[in-house]
């Protein structure tokens, strides 16, 4: 049984902070109570992508925490992760399916009913659905309606979460769609105070959605 909990889903970008800096915020952000935590890297080489996920690895592991790494299955399975997120441009989720084997988090990228449901008949285990909102975060993404979101939510049966310029100010558009998280990279890694910051996004979730 695969034990996971997409409800408040932490995305990273190390890109402006040197390693002592980054692993002191995400120890942070475990603190501040985040269920998942996916190490997303689009500057870094394969090495640095590698050390990286190592020393994250160490410190998820003692908060029972899945790391997911974004994009490169071949880093996920050199360091053991529980899970590797692929877009659509990235390897189709039934050839990583085939490689990481049954027991292992695949997500996917859907932007789209069709989208949602292929990933879902390949093997995936959730969904990331977005842009919602414009994002400050480097990505190739285009904005993806909160009515779109709620179709995928139906759609498939495996857990979606809303991605994409999401804050505690900004979620209650997501009231009554039955999600099962927001994802967040910004309203996090570029808090002043990153435990805060998951502390009050993990309220809002609360307060706001009702889970
Ligand atoms: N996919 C769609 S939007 C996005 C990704 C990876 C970035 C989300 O970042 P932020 O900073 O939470 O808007
Ligand atoms: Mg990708």
């Amino acid at each position: 049984m695969k034990d996971f909990n997409t409800r408040l889903y932490f995305i990273t970008d190390s890109t402006p902070y040197d390693k002592d800096e980054f692993l002191c915020r995400v120890k942070a952000v475990l603190d501040g109570g985040v269920t998942l935590v996916q190490l997303r890297e689009k500057e870094r080489t394969t090495r640095e992508y590698l050390d990286l996920a190592k020393s994250v690895h160490e410190l998820t592991k003692k908060y029972n925490v899945p790391l997911i790494i974004d994009d490169r299955l071949d880093v996920a399975m050199a360091i053991d992760a529980e899970g590797v997120h692929l877009g659509q441009s990235d390897l189709p989720i039934e050839t990583a399916r085939k490689i990481f084997g049954p027991d292992k988090i695949i997500g996917a990228t859907a932007k789209t009913v069709e989208q949602a449901k292929e990933a879902y008949e390949q093997g995936a285990d959730y969904l990331g659905v977005g842009a919602i909102y414009p994002t400050t975060t480097k990505v190739k993404t285009i904005l993806t309606s909160t009515d779109m979101l709620d179709k995928i939510c139906h759609a498939v049966p495996i857990p979606a979460n809303a991605i994409g310029g999401l804050n505690k100010d900004n979620i209650d558009v997501l009231k009554g769609i039955p999600i099962a998280g927001i994802c967040v990279v910004s309203a996090i890694m570029k808090a002043d105070d990153p435990k805060l910051a998951a502390q009050e996004l993990s309220a809002a979730i609360r307060d706001k959605l009702g889970f």
